[in-house]
């Protein structure tokens, strides 16, 4: 069986996404896409062979679609996602879930309501084999107790429409979800801090940002999230424990030695350094779609993610410490 797919956005990675599941998803197909912008949505529907339909709910509701694919913009996730709930079709969506807790809760109540998972969030670092050997380190107890994890998020550059809470709920989302997935802990406090600002970019945007999380078991997270950092896409991330470390390697790449110098290219974004986590989740998602089953980082995920972003946008500019109002999670999810 092929699972026919309807795309709603067709931006950066709305793109990718149809390109990747034309080229390397086995059993998948794209059928239909929307966009806002229809001619954004022509050349993407174009080059997939799929037709173009007039909104994002129509893709949810057409009845060639089996599964649907959001990738809008984050504040236009949520009531995507209830209209495919409402449907009963399982639906991916890229990070955030969503951009609040209170629209979160929204989606694991219908979810509960409908009795069925058929939420996957795209938190795709979960699939790179950097982090996926990182939490085998962690789960073999090599390193001991965690206490401390030190994280890096870097990106050459953000467009001007991307404003200073974006760092907190469209960017540092990645590890807060990891947080959570590497430690199998829950953030229980969020603060951001903000440093003197780069004058490499806009007036409107508070960049550096720098941010403290603490655990329900004590572990305390920094996050240096900068993403007009100029030189290239930079992620790093260390956990340390009570007896040793684990980090996450550097992308494999040749080192070149020459004229007294030594050299390794610095990859510019997300979608070069993250290429083949990209197409496991998807490979995933698909294959679980197919077998009618939940699979991967899930509604609670999305929500739990969401309540921490809540507590740091509340601290970006007041630098207070803040906990994070997170709701006990339903034996639904597991
Ligand atoms: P983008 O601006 O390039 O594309 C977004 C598209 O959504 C645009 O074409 C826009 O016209 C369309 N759109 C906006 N509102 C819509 C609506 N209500 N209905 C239908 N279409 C709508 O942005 P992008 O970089 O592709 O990001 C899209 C989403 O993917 C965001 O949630 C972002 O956080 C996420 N993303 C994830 C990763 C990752 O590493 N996992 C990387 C990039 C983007
Ligand atoms: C973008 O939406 C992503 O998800 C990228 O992975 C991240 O590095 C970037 O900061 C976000 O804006």
């Amino acid at each position: 069986m092929t699972v026919h797919i309807g795309v709603i956005g067709a931006g950066a990675i709305g793109a990718d996404h149809v390109r990747r599941i034309g080229a390397r998803v086995p059993g998948a197909a794209v059928v239909a896409v929307a966009d806002i912008d229809p001619a954004r949505a022509g050349e993407v529907a174009s080059g997939a062979g799929a037709r173009v339909l007039p909104s994002g709910l129509d893709v949810v509701t057409d009845p060639h679609v089996d599964a649907v694919l959001v990738t809008s913009w984050g504040p236009t996730h949520a009531d995507y996602l209830l209209a495919a709930i409402d449907a009963g079709k399982p639906v991916f969506t890229e990070k955030p879930m969503v951009t609040t807790a209170a629209d979160g809760l929204r989606i694991v109540e219908a979810e509960q309501s409908s009795g069925r998972r058929l939420v996957r969030v795209g938190f795709m670092r979960r699939h790179d084999a950097g982090y996926r050997a990182m939490k085998e380190v962690l789960a073999s107890g090599e390193i001991g107790t965690p206490l401390l994890m030190h994280c890096v998020h870097r990106n050459a550059t953000a467009p001007e429409t991307y404003h200073s809470e974006m760092a907190i709920r469209d960017t540092a989302v990645h590890e807060i979800d990891l947080i959570r997935w590497l430690l199998d802990d829950e953030v229980v406090s969020a603060q951001v801090i903000s440093p003197r600002r780069t004058s490499r970019r806009f007036e409107h945007l508070q960049d550096p940002q720098f941010m403290l999380f603490e655990t329900a078991s004590g572990v305390r997270v920094d996050l240096e999230v900068f993403v007009n950092c100029q030189y290239g896409y930079d992620i790093r991330c260390e956990v340390v424990g009570e007896m040793g470390t684990v980090e996450l390697p550097h992308p494999a790449d040749v080192w070149v030695r020459s004229g007294a110098r030594l050299r390794t290219p610095v990859l510019q974004d997300w979608s070069e350094r993250f290429a083949a986590a990209f197409d496991d989740e998807l490979i995933e998602w698909v294959a679980s779609v197919r077998e009618g089953r939940a699979s991967g980082p899930d509604s609670w995920d999305g929500y739990a993610v969401a309540a921490v972003t809540d507590a740091a946008a509340e601290s970006l500019g007041s630098g207070e410490v803040l906990p994070v109002l997170l709701d006990k999670r339903p034996a639904f999810y597991g």
